[in-house]
């Protein structure tokens, strides 16, 4: 559930930061699973300016300040490609707003971690494609970033999250909560639990691959979510890839697979009829055209052949964690409803069975675009 934070904390908070007019309002904003957003709304001389305020999660993220310092690495560096490009450094990269202080974040007296960003005005956020033109564009900017970033160290990065997609040991903590089934809730969903144990071996090779050096670390974003990406209202193309938390040293397939999972899905993460849950084939087809496209050749034949494993492992890997997440008890997902982490982790499943059918296809379109 959403974290209750007092009005006169978050007041003590914007007022931290360095901003220059009058507060006019501020409200909560966007469907984040993580973090509490809000909008900010400031006058000044030109008018009213929006900004984007979070309290970064600290159950997720125990080291805000190595986040925070990866942030701002990551989005110093994208800022000086878009400036040679000619872009628009105040939407196509975000930005992130200093304290009073001269720092990045601020602490509040509770202890809770706050950062500030430039609101990204004229572009959206999809929960769902409806054009399966702006799924293409989400895989164009979420290729791009990959490709801006090749130059970028991964190695100097902070792992905010160790082992954040490393999918066996996923597995080995998901069987540590079905034995301790510390809400009593196994019982209710020995098919589920099944389901991800038949699968263990599907969910360990490109692990494999990764530790047998066959596919490289890179800078990864590692939440490539189609609500991750704003697409401009007027050009209707990617502008800028947003929550940039998780940015560290990756695999690019799990950037390229999450992005399917959950873009390439006929239902909602969330969605309660399962027969509405499928792969859409020509989305992915779009997607695999896009991403490829703005990666720029920055891949390696390998990566490419491999990027339906990616599909498939981030969509176990992500049901798993759902599935997970109900059985300790729904502590680290967002809820809105009780069941709301199950039926996440049904339509991943029904989307995996979906994929096996059509294994064959996906790799077919993805050796049309190598
Ligand atoms: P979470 O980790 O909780 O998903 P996000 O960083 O993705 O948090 O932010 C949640 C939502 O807030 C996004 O889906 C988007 O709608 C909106 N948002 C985030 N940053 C910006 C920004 N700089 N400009 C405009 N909207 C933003
Ligand atoms: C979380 O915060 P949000 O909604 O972008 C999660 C992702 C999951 C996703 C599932 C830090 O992302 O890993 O894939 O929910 N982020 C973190 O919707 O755990
Ligand atoms: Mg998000």
């Amino acid at each position: 559930m959403a974290r209750n934070i007092k009005n006169e904390i978050i007041e003590d908070v914007i007022s931290q930061f360095e901003i220059e007019g009058r507060l006019l309002r501020y409200e909560r904003y966007g469907n984040g699973h993580i973090n509490d957003t809000f909008v900010v709304v400031f006058e000044d001389k030109e008018g009213p300016k929006r900004f984007i305020l979070q309290s970064i999660n600290t159950n997720v993220f125990k080291e805000p300040d190595k986040l925070m310092s990866n942030i701002v690495r990551v989005t110093n560096f994208l800022r000086e490609e878009v400036k040679k490009a000619g872009g628009d450094e105040t939407r196509e990269v975000l930005n992130v707003i200093n304290t009073k202080d001269d720092n990045y974040f601020y602490v509040d007296i509770e202890g809770s971690y706050w950062r500030m960003y430039l609101f990204i005005e004229d572009a959206m956020c999809l929960e769902s494609v409806t054009r399966p033109e702006d799924f293409y564009q989400s895989g164009v900017a979420f290729g791009r970033f990959q490709k801006l970033l090749s130059d970028f160290d991964a190695s100097s990065l902070h792992e905010v999250i160790p082992d954040f997609h490393n999918t066996p040991l996923r597995f080995e903590r998901f069987l540590e909560a079905v034995k301790e089934d510390k809400c009593n809730r196994v019982k209710d969903v020995k098919d589920e639990i099944d389901f991800f144990i038949s699968r263990k071996e599907d969910m360990e090779i490109c692990k494999q691959y990764q530790d047998e050096g066959k596919l490289p670390l890179r800078v990864t974003h590692n939440d490539t979510k189609l609500n991750n990406v704003m697409i401009d209202n007027k050009t209707g193309k990617g502008l800028c890839v947003i929550d940039l938390d998780t940015v560290m040293p990756g695999l690019s397939i799990f950037d390229f697979g999450d992005s399917i999972r959950f873009g390439a899905n006929t239902a909602l993460e969330d969605e309660k009829d399962l027969s509405k849950v499928s792969l859409d084939l020509s989305l992915f087809e779009q997607y695999v055209k896009g991403y490829l496209e703005g990666c720029q050749g920055s891949l390696t034949d390998i990566e490419i052949s491999m990027l339906p494993y990616g599909v498939k492992t981030m969509t176990l890997e992500c049901g798993m964690r759902f599935l997970m997440d109900y059985i300790e008890g729904d502590i680290y997902f967002r809820i809105h409803r009780p069941e709301h982490n199950l039926d996440r982790c049904r339509t991943q499943m029904a989307l995996v069975r979906d994929m096996e059918a059509k294994w064959d296809d996906m790799a077919k379109v993805v050796s049309k675009y190598r």
